[in-house]
């Protein structure tokens, strides 16, 4: 068993670089709530330049970007459109409806995927007594459905036909940089008529705390009041924009080896026994696979896994979910595939020696 785990469980695991230590140690502070970090506005400026927006917010987590943009687009007792499987639904402790007040209106997308004709169909027609529809917001990469990507000109019609249905749009991309290193496309041109977009730092880019929220200036001055509401005032938050400033620069270009780790660790487990995933589908740095038919709920295969060194985490119970992130060479995922194949080959033999059933 490998000394210390290889933790695929997701790329939120990445410890900062020596370089981002440094940083962090040299930055320079001030107080951000009196917005005086000059560290914490270089970062929001070169944000909102890299998304070709006016302005950019920094704060402490993805979730919080995504809520504090819900609050800012809605009022309490309106309807939200989003995926079935969207993190603002499943994985957001409710905010948007313990904290933020709205109706969720699920669509099941294909592969997290909406189209605009799914969307117009749950939009609620304007009629006394009915919740009223405010927003869509999209997941871009998808996580849930396994890092899948949306065609740009996809995002955009929905934009577009939203807007003209007089509905404001988010995106919740957390990790659009991977999205655009799939397409081999600009963040820019990808997000540029959403209404507000959230993406990472944390995650594959592999600064240690934070996410911005990129739009106008107006909605910006919005939630930066709407952050302080929620308790995300920061001060000397300038330690972390010094990581997350490198993050932005230098995370991008890399993240093309973790898809290719990712691609190869799919096409390993679509050859294991008992092991069901469909390779052609994975696009970015997330892989997600089926061990019903090893015999093992997905929880017990993890503990297996564990105890030959390899993290990951459970979609359901069936279902296993592994990241590829910048701490995980192509060495380390050929060992976790070793170790996963010696698994389901125990677990496949152990099923072909067991007595049959009702013989
Ligand atoms: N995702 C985490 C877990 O919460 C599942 C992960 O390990 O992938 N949107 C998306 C699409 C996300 O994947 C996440 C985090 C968030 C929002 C929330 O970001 P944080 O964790 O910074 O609040």
């Amino acid at each position: 068993m490998a000394a210390t785990p290889i933790d695929l469980r997701s790329d939120t695991v990445t410890k900062p670089s020596p370089e981002m230590r440094r940083a962090m140690a040299e930055a320079e502070v001030g107080d951000d709530v009196f917005m005086e970090d000059p560290t914490v506005n270089r970062l929001q400026a070169r944000a909102a330049e890299i998304f070709g927006r006016e302005a950019a917010l920094f704060v402490p987590s993805g979730s919080m970007g995504n809520l504090v943009c819900l609050i800012a687009h809605t009022r309490p007792g309106q309807e939200v459109i989003c995926d079935e499987n969207a993190h603002i639904y499943s994985y957001e402790m409710a905010a948007m409806a313990g904290v933020a007040g709205l109706l969720p209106r699920l669509v099941p997308g294909e592969d997290g995927i909406l189209t605009w004709e799914q969307i117009s169909r749950a939009i609620r027609p304007r009629m006394y007594a009915r919740a009223q529809t405010a927003l869509v917001c999209l997941e871009n990469t998808h996580n849930m459905a396994g890092g899948t990507v949306y065609p740009t000109r996809l995002a955009q019609e929905i934009c577009e036909r939203a807007h003209e249905a007089g509905l404001l749009v988010h995106l919740d991309g957390s990790r659009i940089f991977n999205a655009a290193t799939f397409l081999h496309e600009h963040v820019r041109g990808m997000t540029g008529k959403f209404d507000s977009v959230q993406f990472c730092l944390s995650k594959g880019l592999g600064a240690p705390v934070g996410s911005m929220i990129v739009g106008s200036g107006a909605l910006i001055e919005r939630c930066r009041s709407i952050r302080k509401l929620l308790g995300g005032g920061m001060r000397q938050a300038g330690v972390l924009a010094a990581a997350g400033l490198i993050a932005l620069e230098k995370g991008p270009q890399r993240l093309g080896i973790d898809h290719e780790n990712a691609t190869l660790l799919a096409h390993e487990l679509a050859r294991m026994p008992g092991i069901r995933l469909n390779p052609a589908k994975v696009q970015t740095n997330i892989v997600i696979y089926d061990v019903r038919e090893t015999g093992l709920s997905s929880a017990e295969f993890l503990a297996e896994s564990a105890r030959r060194g390899v993290l990951g985490v459970p979609v359901d119970r069936d279902k296993i979910r592994m990241v590829t992130h910048l701490d995980v060479s192509r060495a380390d995922v050929e060992r976790v595939a070793a170790a996963i194949c010696e698994l389901a080959e125990s677990l496949s033999l152990s099923r072909a020696s067991a007595p049959m059933k009702n013989a």
